[in-house]
């Protein structure tokens, strides 16, 4: 049997299973992520999930680890005192009981159960899927609303602080040679335009009007677990950026991947756009929950958050481009340049539909109180 090269760092987690295969998992742009496959007949344990940690991006990866332990505990107790049909992924310890591995050549791995029963999907499949996956979101930040933000560690310094990420830019505009085409020319200028705009949520956390709370991070469509049996979101996973920030970024980031029904990936990034069907589906779904937290400020600046993490994703893309792509994976050179053009055709949609999504966004105002 060809075992692949990787079954020796799945064994640390397989707790005297016998590993039958490893392949790649999902699409991720940082981690590398593998499907493990062991010999157990139980379902639930058959599958696991292992993970090799970017170092270069995680400075500290034991942190994600304790931030895990703390944060799914407290929400699965949660999940259970509300009734809630919900389910976290479990770390799985190595043989000698540690939450990872350290391999010989330095590399960081970790194992977490998989969600059983439920898969995934890189695009909205429909109406009732965009609600779900509003709702997971929902769930997920409702489950974690009151755990004290002292308890979770910073993960990622500076993850989603947008005007940081112009800082990012400017530096890689003026440090590195790259080619001008009309493309790059096109995204250079949508980025001054815009600069202005790029401060709004850090200013109104400056001002007392948002504050930190939990939050997941990177709540994409193809991170929200649907059940295959039922259609219903059952979690939300790819938990490594839990920690404290604005939930508005976690709106923000859920709309701009749900309402592009072309993808993040696509290369026809002259026909992306904005879905307000989607959007207002997914809005739906995560108020059903949300609905307990929100505060009337929050309320207002939902459309610009869901304008700005376009934008930033943009942004972080674009820098990537010009900075010989050092953070996000690539397929092609020209890679992260044509997913920067779409977040930017994404932006300029949610502008052109701002009437319509401040609209539809008013008819859902209720803060709590
Ligand atoms: C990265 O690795 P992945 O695909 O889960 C990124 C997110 C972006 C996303 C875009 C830690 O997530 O912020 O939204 O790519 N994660 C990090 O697909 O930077
Ligand atoms: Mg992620």
């Amino acid at each position: 049997m060809h075992l692949h090269p990787y079954s020796s760092i799945a064994e640390q987690f397989a707790a005297y299973r016998q590993i039958i295969d490893v392949r790649e998992f999902g699409n991720g742009n940082i981690n590398d992520t593998y499907l493990v496959t062991t010999d157990i007949d139980s379902s639930e344990e058959k599958q696991f999930i292992l993970q090799r940690i970017n170092t270069q991006v995680f400075k500290q990866p034991m942190l994600i680890m304790q931030n895990m332990r703390t944060f799914t505990e407290h929400m699965r107790r949660r999940a259970r005192e509300e009734g809630h049909r919900w389910e976290m992924p479990r770390v799985l310890p190595t043989y000698d009981g540690q939450d990872f591995y350290l391999a010989s050549e330095g590399n960081f791995w970790r194992a977490i159960s998989y969600v059983h029963g439920a898969q995934s999907f890189d695009t909205i499949k429909g109406i009732s899927h965009a609600h779900e996956v509003g709702y997971a979101l929902g769930t997920f930040q409702y489950l974690i609303s009151d755990l004290p933000i002292d308890k979770l560690a910073d993960t990622l310094e500076g993850f989603h602080i947008t005007p940081r990420y112009l800082l990012n830019f400017d530096r890689a505009f003026s440090q590195n040679g790259y080619k001008s085409n009309t493309e790059v020319k096109h995204c250079l200028a949508f980025v001054e335009q815009r600069r202005s705009f790029a401060t709004v949520l850090e200013d109104a956390r400056d001002q007392g009007r948002l504050r930190l709370r939990p939050v997941h991070g990177d709540p994409k469509v193809n991170n929200v677990m649907i059940e295959e049996s039922t259609g219903r979101a059952v979690s939300l996973v790819d938990l490594d950026t839990v920690k404290p920030g604005l939930i508005h970024y976690d709106i923000g980031d859920c709309m701009r991947s749900g309402c592009n029904p072309l993808g993040e990936e696509t290369e026809q990034w002259e026909a992306v756009h904005f879905d307000p069907e989607i959007g207002t589906a997914i809005l739906e779904g995560y108020l059903t929950q949300a609905r307990n937290f929100l505060t009337a400020a929050d309320y207002e600046f939902l459309f610009d958050s869901i304008r700005l993490l376009a934008f930033e994703l943009g942004v972080r893309f674009f820098t990537d481009y010009l900075s010989g792509n050092v953070y996000f994976k690539i397929k092609h050179p020209q890679h992260n340049l044509q997913r920067a053009l779409v977040q930017f055709k994404l932006t300029e949609s949610i502008e052109a539909h701002e009437a319509d999504i401040r609209h539809i966004i008013q008819g859902m105002v209720s803060p709590a109180v």
